[in-house]
């Protein structure tokens, strides 16, 4: 299987081959070159949200709104309310001025003109990309001759630029990157692409064997890189991406200085790699870090990133991964702390580290071929991503706690504002986590409603995919073939229809279903064959031909393994993809006044009239008679449980996800 970008770049070698077969020093790098383009071993290549139509009601709608209220709210703050475009402005002397800010600002530009490109992809909009194409002559006039772009360092004494790993010079030009690709791939306007290939030549000539060290203070520049390998076919890019991360680990970048954080667990810099087996340090950077060595992995085969990421996979699904999909419990490095140290109330949880999971967990599923990374990516998508993303569009957690009293709520912007833009790109591109596509056939890896066109060898196939998997877990997919042809399907079964919600012992089902999806094709039954999760129908396909499925939507306990002290003698709710909360709104105010027995019925109910249409959970407990939670006097209540990402849309309010099984630990301790 072969990507785009490696037949370019096979192209040129052969080019290169026949046209300069002069000395030993070229066959040498032949070798290197091949080395690079060589291993090919991703099982499938993802469709691209550009080639897929979303038609899934959900979906849709939240695409829209990110369209009309998420974009919006992302160009006034970049733009009007905080000084981040005039900071382009005054590096570009187009005003007078200083830099104003944070030294990171200006990948919040970037990350708004990715989401902008993706959102014009889906709701063409000229106003706002005349204005996106003002904002980038600002950029490229801020850009200096020798490619180097950062308003921080240009207004604050270019002498010390590339000399402090933490100042995210790197992480700035990552996002530069992939902000400029995107916008190419929107608008065929290249002026952006030109700055960020004019940006990356820059860091370029500085640092790679026998040239500068560098460590990236904060990780993107080497999954941007390698965007911009397959974009251009210059295998430069690529090695530069894998260069980077084999410096990680080696302390071999001396000669400048680490100002913040000198802690080098905090940026994954204890041990090159390839050797990593734990996560460590703030989940933001692990997350870019892994993606963009999963990245590197499926242009190069490198097996020993693979194994390196394998584990380090484990040790956050098993031991350090909330309920939620969120990652990074501790505020302390915005990051890992200990094992099991899952706390819900002081729970981090950044909205960027569950996008930062979603990105790699793809990664890893078209590398493996294996669902439980898309399982898993479904777990942070649904639940710790969408959470940070309001269901008006326009205001934002940057922490997702699985507990509050009601102190926390929704913001309009942040002063590090990397959150917004992050959950905006997401969102707006998420046909990218549908399908898959290789030589032997199509993978459904998330059911969203949507139509895509692929070509598998030489035949065309329509495939249209109808949802209410997230509310009923029905879905519908038709299957055309412009002639019959021989293929796989590749149906992904959820973990949680399958008994196992997540990979590992983290979490459990107290109690599940004994249902079973049932699949049928044409009208019957089809002989199941399973392989690493997803069902494969290996057929001759004819137009017409169509699938249905229904996954078992029966409530789910989960119980969290008894070395998470915070969650004992407590059960959490899952439906079908979604985890539950309860919440002050619908209960009188109160999150915290009862428990959940074991034998507790609970009763899916839709409700079309409550927070943009949702199945609530309900269930009659044991709860306090009065609010006084002095007083154990115990009545039988009804109480409603939604789903966690709709949490704090009706202002704030005490919410929880992890319920009580016993009236002496109904009290939300501080701690937790
Ligand atoms: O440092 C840039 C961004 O700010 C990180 O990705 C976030 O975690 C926040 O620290
Ligand atoms: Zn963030």
């Amino acid at each position: 299987m072969f990507h785009k970008a490696g037949s370019v770049v096979r192209f040129r070698l052969f080019v290169f081959i026949f046209g300069n077969m002069k000395s030993i020093v070229l066959a040498t790098s032949l070798i290197a070159i091949i080395r690079l383009t060589a291993a090919q071993p991703a099982y499938f290549e993802p469709v691209s949200f550009s080639n897929v139509t979303i038609t899934d009601p959900f979906w849709k709608a939240r695409i829209g709104i990110v369209s009309s209220s998420t974009i919006p709210a992302c160009v006034e703050q970049t733009e009007i309310k905080t000084p981040r475009i005039q900071n382009f402005e005054v590096a570009a002397k187009l005003k007078p001025g200083k830099f104003e800010g944070i030294f990171y600002d200006d990948s919040d530009v970037y990350k708004a003109i990715e989401a902008i490109a993706y959102s014009l992809r889906n709701n063409p909009n000229p106003e706002l990309e005349a204005r996106t194409d003002s904002w980038i002559d600002k950029i490229a006039a801020a850009q200096l001759p020798d490619g180097y772009i950062n308003t921080y360092y240009t207004l604050n004494g270019l002498d010390k630029r590339w000399t402090d790993m933490s100042m995210h010079e790197d992480y700035n030009g990552g996002h530069l990157i992939e902000a400029a690709i995107a916008y190419y791939q929107t608008t065929g306007k290249r002026k952006l692409l030109d700055v960020a290939i004019r940006f990356a030549d820059h860091f370029d000539s500085l640092f790679g064997p026998g040239k500068r060290p560098w460590v990236t203070g904060h990780q993107e520049l080497e999954l941007a890189l390698v965007k911009l390998y397959k974009i251009t076919g210059e295998q430069k890019y690529l090695r530069l991406a894998d260069w980077l991360l084999d410096q990680r680990g080696r302390k071999l970048a001396v000669g400048y200085t680490w100002s913040q954080w000198r802690d080098t667990a905090y940026a994954q810099d204890v041990v090159p790699v390839k050797q990593q087996r734990e996560i460590t340090g703030h989940a933001v950077r692990a997350m870019y870090l892994y993606t963009g060595a999963a990245d590197v992995a499926a242009q190069t085969g490198d097996q020993d990133y693979i194994n390196a990421m394998k584990a380090v996979w484990e040790d956050v699904v098993y031991r350090n991964m909330y309920i939620t999909g969120g990652i990074g419990s501790s505020g302390r490095n915005e990051g890992f702390s200990q094992d099991y140290d899952l706390p819900n109330l002081q729970a981090y949880c950044e909205t960027c580290a569950s996008v930062g999971m979603v990105f790699w967990n793809l990664r890893m599923n078209k590398l493996t071929g294996e669902a439980k990374y898309a399982d898993v990516l479904e777990r942070s998508l649904f639940n710790g991503a969408q959470s940070g993303l309001s269901l008006s569009g326009d205001r934002f957690f940057y922490g997702n706690p699985l507990a509050s009293t009601g102190t926390h709520y929704r913001r309009a912007w942040f002063g590090t504002a990397c959150c917004p833009a992050n959950i905006a790109r997401l969102t707006a591109s998420v046909g990218d986590y549908i399908y898959g596509v290789s030589q032997q056939g199509i993978w459904v890896n998330q059911y969203i409603g949507s139509k895509t066109s692929l070509s598998i060898g030489r035949q065309n196939v329509d495939v249209e995919m109808v949802s209410d998997y997230m509310w009923n877990g029905k879905v519908t997919i038709a299957i055309n073939p412009s002639k019959p042809a021989l293929f796989a399907l590749y149906l992904r079964m959820p973990g949680w229809s399958v008994g196992q919600p997540v990979p590992g012992d983290l979490y459990q089902t107290v109690r599940s279903t004994e249902k079973k999806p049932i699949i049928r094709l044409n009208g019957a039954e089809p002989p199941l064959v399973m392989d690493k999760g997803y069902v494969v129908l290996s057929r001759k396909w004819r137009k017409g031909d169509r699938i249905e499925i229904q996954f078992p939507m029966d409530v789910m306990e989960l119980k969290a393994n008894e070395q998470v002290k915070y969650n004992r003698n407590r059960i959490a709710l899952q439906r079908g993809p979604l985890v539950y909360c309860v919440e002050g709104a619908d209960n009188g105010g109160n999150a915290f006044h009862f428990i959940v027995p074991e034998n507790t019925v609970y009763t899916s109910v839709q409700d079309s009239n409550t927070l943009g249409g949702i199945v609530k959970i309900q269930f009659t407990v044991p709860a306090l008679d009065a609010a006084s939670e002095t007083k154990v006097e115990t009545v039988e209540k009804t109480i409603t449980a939604i789903p966690y990402f709709t949490w704090c849309n009706r202002g704030q309010n005490p919410m929880q996800v992890w319920l009580p099984r016993k009236f002496e630990i109904i009290r939300v301790n501080p701690e937790n």
